[in-house]
């Protein structure tokens, strides 16, 4: 599991380099434009169960048959499965944007997620819609201007919006 200062040095060591100024410059700014992040992180964290929720709701909405008798998501049982993957996978994205690097999520979350759901006959199409759901709704409130400081956000915001690709990318 790295982050973006521990990936960048890794790779330096592995070339047996010193980190050149390009990679300098890169961190240098994530470190000055880290309360965005941290932001990003936290509104994300505080409005996680809503983001979840608004997200199956929409998902059963559109694909009733998840919820039908013999769905993927019928009885509580698998709903709350359904759910809570949506919840796992939207806790590893805010992890990816804390670190800002994605080895978190992929190492830990979307490693054989693809494989476990053929397994288990779960969509992952169906999956890839739900985190997608999540990601326009989680985009929405990390980059809400009111009630912050207004500032350039775009370049945090596609990086976000990666992350969700990547998860949604993994499985779909
Ligand atoms: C991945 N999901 C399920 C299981 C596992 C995961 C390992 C099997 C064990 C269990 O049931 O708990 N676990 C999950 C994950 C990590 C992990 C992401 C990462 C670290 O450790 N059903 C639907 C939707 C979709 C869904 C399309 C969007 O209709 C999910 C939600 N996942 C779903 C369901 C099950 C499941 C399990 C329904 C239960 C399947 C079953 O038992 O029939």
């Amino acid at each position: 599991m790295l982050d973006a200062f521990t990936k960048v040095v890794s790779q330096a060591d592995t070339r047996g380099e010193y980190l050149s100024d390009s990679q300098i410059d890169a961190l240098k700014s994530l470190v000055a434009e880290g309360a965005k992040r941290m932001d990003v992180v936290n509104r994300i964290t505080a409005n996680a169960s809503t983001i979840v929720a608004n997200a199956g709701r929409a998902l059963f909405e559109e694909q009733p048959q998840l919820i039908a008798p013999g769905g993927n998501a019928y009885t509580h049982r698998r709903m709350a499965a359904c759910l809570r993957d949506m919840e796992i996978i939207l806790r590893y994205v805010t992890y990816a944007v804390f670190a800002g690097d994605s080895s978190a999520l992929d190492d830990r979350c979307l490693n054989g997620l693809r494989e476990t759901y053929s397994a288990l006959g779960v969509p992952g199409a169906s999956v890839a819609a739900g985190v997608n759901k999540m990601k326009d709704a989680a985009i929405a409130i990390a980059n809400d201007p009111n009630g912050i400081t207004r500032g350039d956000c775009n370049s945090l915001m596609a990086e976000l919006a990666g992350y969700f690709d990547r998860a949604a990318a993994a499985v779909g």
